[in-house]
Order: C-alpha cells, then sequence, then structure tokens
C-alpha cells in the first residue's frame, strides 16, 4: 500500500486528493494546520474523514515539518497547503511569503534529509503568469506576477525545480489554473457569485457586490485537477506541467451564466466602478461594484495551454465551463434552502 502526505488537507483540493488517492488504494496522511476553530467540513462532505488520518502540521515550523515525514515516511507528498487567497497578500505579504515561499523549502529540506526517495508535488499557479507575456500561457511562457501571492508561488516554483536539479528529487510543479467546486472557499469570486445569487433567487434580501467583473480567468473543476496531480506524480521523473481548461471568461460571464441557471435574467447597466445589474422583471438590483474589491494590481487575463498534460500524462478536464457554473449554483441553491452556506 502506497503512503501518501497531503498538507492542507482542510482546503478545496486536500478534500478531492484525498477521496481520490483514498480510492487508488493508498494510505493517506492528511495534514491540517492547528487552530481552535478548526473545521474539516469538507472531507465530511466527500465522505472521508474517518479514512484519513490526520496529523498537525504548518509550514511555519521546521521541526514540525521534520518530524511529521520521520513518521509518515510517504511515498507521495502533495504541497497543497499554502495561503491561497490573492487579495489577502495584499494585506499580509511577509506572512504570506513565509507560508508559501519559505514554507516550501522547509519541507524540500525535510524532505531531502528524511525522505529522499519520496515523489513530491507543489502546487504552484497561473497567478505566476500575471501581466501575461503571450496567450495562452504554457510550461515556457515567461512569469510577471502581480501579488505578493504570485511571488511567493514563483519562489516555492523555483524551489521545487531547484530541488530537482540540485539533490535529484522527484520534485513536480504543477502550474493549475483556477479550479472550482462547491467546495470552494466562500471568499472566492465563484461561489462568492453563486452562494449569494442562490440566496437573491429564495427572495433574501442581500446584494452582490462585486471587485473588477472584467477580468478573465480560465475555470476548471478541482476534481479534475487533483487528478492531474495524481498523475503528475506516476510520471518516472519530475516535471513541470500546466493544467487548465483552454477556454476562458469574464467574471461578469460567471455571473450571467449563474443567474440564468437561477432563472434570474439581468439588465446590466455603467461602466467599471458604476457597473449595476438589475433584475429584469422586478426592476430590483442584485449587483453592485465595490471599489475597494479592486486590487492594487490585478492579472486581467489567463488562458492556459495544457498541451503538455495531454501529451504527457494522458490528463484532460472532463467539466466544462457551462456545467461547473450549474454545479456550483445548484450546490449553493440547496444549501440555501436549507438556511446552510458552508464556508
Ligand atoms: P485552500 O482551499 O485555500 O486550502 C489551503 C490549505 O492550506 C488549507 O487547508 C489551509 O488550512 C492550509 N494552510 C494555510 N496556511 C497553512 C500553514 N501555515 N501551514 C499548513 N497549512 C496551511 O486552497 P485550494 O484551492 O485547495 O488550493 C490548494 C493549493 O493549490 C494552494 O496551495 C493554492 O495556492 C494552490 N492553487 C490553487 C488553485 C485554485 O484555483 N484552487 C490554482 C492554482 C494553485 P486552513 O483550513 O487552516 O486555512
Ligand atoms: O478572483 C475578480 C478578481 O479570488 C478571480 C486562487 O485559488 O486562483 C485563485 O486566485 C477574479 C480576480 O481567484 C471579486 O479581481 C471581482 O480577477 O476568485 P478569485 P484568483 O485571484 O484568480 C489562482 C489560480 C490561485 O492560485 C489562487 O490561490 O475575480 N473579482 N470581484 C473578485 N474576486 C474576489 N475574490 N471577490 C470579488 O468580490
Amino acid at each position: 500500500m502506497k503512503r501518501a502526505l497531503v498538507t492542507g488537507v482542510t482546503g478545496q483540493d486536500g478534500a478531492y486528493l484525498t477521496r481520490l488517492l483514498l480510492a487508488k488504494g493508498y494510505e493517506v496522511y492528511g495534514a491540517y494546520r492547528h487552530s481552535a476553530s478548526g473545521s474539516f467540513w469538507r472531507l465530511h462532505e466527500l465522505g472521508v474523514l474517518d479514512d484519513v488520518k490526520l496529523e498537525v502540521l504548518d509550514l511555519l515550523e521546521f521541526t514540525n515539518i521534520l518530524r511529521l515525514c520521520q513518521k509518515v515516511k510517504p511515498d507521495e507528498i502533495y504541497n497543497l497547503a499554502a495561503q491561497s487567497f490573492v487579495s489577502h497578500s495584499f494585506e499580509q505579504p511577509v506572512f504570506t511569503g513565509d507560508v508559501n515561499g519559505l514554507g516550501v523549502s522547509r519541507l524540500l529540506e525535510a524532505v531531502r534529509h528524511v525522505c529522499p526517495e519520496a515523489r513530491f508535488y507543489q502546487a504552484s499557479t497561473s497567478e505566476m503568469f500575471g501581466k501575461v507575456r503571450e496567450t495562452p500561457q504554457n510550461e515556457d511562457t515567461p512569469f510577471h506576477p502581480r501579488s505578493p501571492y504570485g511571488v511567493s508561488k514563483l519562489y516555492a516554483h523555483w524551489a521545487t525545480v531547484n530541488a530537482r536539479e540540485s539533490w535529484g528529487l522527484h520534485a513536480t510543479s504543477g502550474i493549475l489554473f483556477n479550479h472550482e467546486s462547491p467546495l470552494r472557499g466562500l471568499q472566492f469570486v465563484t461561489r462568492k457569485i453563486t452562494s449569494t445569487l442562490a440566496r437573491i433567487a429564495l427572495g433574501e434580501p442581500v446584494l452582490l457586490e462585486l471587485g473588477n467583473v472584467d477580468a478573465q480567468r480560465d475555470w476548471g473543476f478541482a476534481g479534475d485537477f487533483v487528478e492531474g496531480m495524481w498523475r503528475m506524480l506516476q510520471q518516472p521523473q519530475g516535471g513541470t506541467y500546466v493544467l487548465a481548461t483552454g477556454v476562458t471568461h469574464s467574471v461578469r460571464n460567471f455571473v450571467e451564466t449563474a443567474a440564468a441557471a437561477l432563472d434570474l435574467p439581468l439588465v446590466w447597466d455603467g461602466e467599471g466602478v458604476s457597473t449595476t445589474a438589475r433584475h429584469a422583471k422586478t426592476g430590483r438590483t442584485v449587483l453592485t461594484i465595490g471599489a475597494q474589491l479592486y486590487r492594487p494590481a490585478e492579472v486581467d487575463h489567463l488562458l492556459g495551454d495544457a498541451r503538455r498534460a495531454a501529451d504527457v500524462l494522458g490528463w484532460r478536464p472532463t467539466v466544462d465551463f457551462p456545467e461547473l457554473v450549474t454545479q456550483l449554483v445548484r450546490a449553493d441553491f440547496d444549501r440555501a434552502k436549507q438556511g446552510r452556506i458552508l464556508n
């Protein structure tokens, strides 16, 4: 039986990856950081909470990482732990760099000294492309991050490449474009939209306040993307792979698609911070723009080219944009009806 260590197990990808690895017969150690209000709701939702072996791990604490690697002696390590909210990284750039950047150096040092045979996956991101130098973006596209989050992940990406080149570790960097699911955190724009519109559709007096609705993202389904992570670690050598759907949509387009799925026809008015949307039949305003939700520097347009993953890993996304939006809308509508919106 193979043994996997998944950091960031309480997050969206941690839950989907845990389910996938358990289904493949792995013994899964899920690492979470200690908190007074710790929650395992995602693992519970996917029905895997009782099957994963939970261990405390904080990427800020080197001896903690070292001891866990010594205890588990994993065959595969998936490093999904991160301060992953881009907006927040502008408020806490040093903390973000410490967890997402130096945290990966700590983990790689532990791997090098304790379990050098382990295969290592680093959760890299399309945010490293930032102010994009070419479209679509692939493994050879130059980087230009636009946030402390993107900068921290770029450090971790190169730390991973360097561990491969210096120490011969089986270390892989997966550059993943945005991937969503009903288990996405509520602060990310997709679930912010679907959870709020679901409540509006049920007649609740809430308003959807957004930032830059013209930003464009290549959105896929998290369940597909964790399959890609696993396939990367089954290769004979470490490498760098992009995972993306190859289709991009604006935030505005996401709102329109979600509203249509809820039978909420919208009429849009204005531009930029003056943009509004109202219900076509009732005239009620359902969306406004909050200037404070704009980022100091934005990633305007992302579109991924995942041909290497298709050719080498045989990986392809199975859920398209309309299906993804509908999946989130349905889940949030059902939750809102029961008066429970999970974060
Ligand atoms: P997520 O839901 O925000 O999960 C992040 C996980 O990291 C949570 O379990 C969180 O724990 C944990 N964590 C935060 N700080 C930590 C620390 N100091 N030590 C240990 N654990 C810590 O993120 P996700 O969407 O699943 O993404 C997984 C990974 O992929 C992240 O590294 C993210 O940056 C990266 N990524 C995500 C996407 C995407 O579109 N989803 C795309 C590219 C890359 P708490 O529950 O305690 O906060
Ligand atoms: O923003 C715009 C915002 O926060 C998407 C993380 O998983 O994917 C994620 O990062 C877009 C941005 O995701 C609001 O300005 C407008 O252009 O959902 P998001 P993200 O920043 O793309 C990457 C690949 C990661 O690696 C990250 O970990 O939507 N936007 N209005 C808004 N965004 C938010 N959150 N809230 C708004 O009100």
